[in-house]
């Protein structure tokens, strides 16, 4: 019977020198620790984080409720959480709270039942299919809110079957742009951003790269972008657009879909962010076939899970993400592995908070 003893949270940084949460949690003889990424390109209609001294302070008061309790499954447990907190975008217990136990419980529970964290994921909704190894979208390029200025696309990726591929691209960038001795920065998520190129002299130059297909995340909800998006799919090898348009331009989407997504993957990220509500609302519109997956938009496994259920229904493709501020946490690479999802992206093969997932990834295959 599993039994919550203990549980506690402190501070720690993120990626981008941020405070977030890691919160450890005692189930029966076993704690485990779970910390949460913040976005910087972030939703409108995503769930609310608290600040770091307010999740703190409320840690403390949900410790009060749940000692000494005892949940059976993660379903009861992050409802348990849900009815606690009592509000649709979770903003008073705060998503970053929500998340850091529901994570550190599935962790704990599968170290009780002796499975790995990707197969008590599986088992969870009945996700089925664990152990199916996603393609990976390699960040090679960033700008937008991430990077350099006059880069107003956010994610350049290329799309491969695996870290070994994806790093061989990365590499290449590397050695090329520093042969051309380019001024160049490093975006929030390890990729390359040149000074002065534009939108089109990045996407001629991881071209010129490689022949994997590229994805690209538009994020048009926090930079403002005029893109021909049909002048650029008929001059690149463009396989997936992320975020083309705005959160809340519901009818340029499903325009954009009705004409592209035969032949693309047209993804929603900040249209839809993890919701199963405004993912159902994108299946009835037509407006995208494919979702980002990211835990901390919703706040809970449970929920992450049933949004993943939905689309996955409705036949659409699941890209399971990082948040440009994160942690050396990889408990995604678990959830992609335990959901089957067709994709990840977490970010470049650089830095230790991406390199953590994709590590996991090697380790589970
Ligand atoms: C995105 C994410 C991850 P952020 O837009 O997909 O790359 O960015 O975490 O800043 O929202
Ligand atoms: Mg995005």
């Amino acid at each position: 019977m599993p039994v919550i003893n203990a549980l506690a949270s402190r501070k720690i940084l993120d990626s981008r020198s941020e405070w977030t949460i890691e919160t450890s949690l005692t189930v029966n003889d076993v704690t485990a620790i779970a910390s949460v990424p913040e976005g910087t390109s972030v939703g409108k209609f995503e769930a609310k984080s608290l600040s770091v001294p307010n999740a703190l302070q409320k840690i403390r008061n949900i410790e009060s409720h749940i000692k000494g309790k005892n949940f059976n499954s993660q379903k009861e447990l992050d409802e348990y959480l849900l009815e606690l907190d009592g509000t649709a975008d979770k903003s008073n217990l705060g998503a970053n709270v929500i998340l850091s136990i529901s994570h550190s419980f599935a962790r704990a529970f599968s170290a009780l039942k002796k499975i790995p964290l990707y197969k008590y994921i599986a088992d969870c909704e009945g996700m089925g299919t664990p152990a199916t190894k996603p393609k990976i979208m390699m960040l090679i390029f960033e700008g937008g809110k991430h990077g350099s200025f006059n880069i107003s696309i956010q994610e350049f990726m290329v799309v491969v079957d695996s870290v070994e591929e994806g790093d061989t691209v990365y590499d290449l960038a590397r050695k090329t742009l520093l042969s051309k001795k380019l001024e160049v920065e490093v975006g929030l998520e390890g990729a390359f951003s040149p000074v002065g190129f534009s939108n089109d002299d990045i996407l001629i130059f991881l071209s010129s790269l490689s022949k994997f297909p590229l994805a690209l995340d538009v994020a048009a909800s926090s930079v403002f972008n005029q893109l021909d998006f049909g002048r650029m799919l008929e001059k690149y090898n463009i396989l997936s657009i992320e975020d083309p348009f705005g959160e809340e331009e519901w009818n340029k989407w499903a325009d954009f879909t009705r004409s592209y997504g035969g032949e693309i993957l047209i993804v929603g990220d900040d249209l839809v962010v993890t919701n199963a509500r405004r993912i159902d609302k994108a299946v009835k519109m037509g407006a995208c076939n494919a979702v980002i997956i990211k835990p901390n938009q919703i706040g809970t496994l449970t929920e992450t899970l049933q949004a993943v259920k939905l689309a996955k229904e409705n036949g659409f493709k699941t890209v399971v993400s990082h948040r440009s501020g994160e942690t050396n946490d990889s408990f995604i690479a678990d959830l992609a592995v335990g959901i089957g999802a067709d994709f990840v992206k977490f970010g470049s093969p650089s830095r230790g908070e991406r390199v953590a997932k994709y590590n996991r990834l090697l380790e589970i295959f």
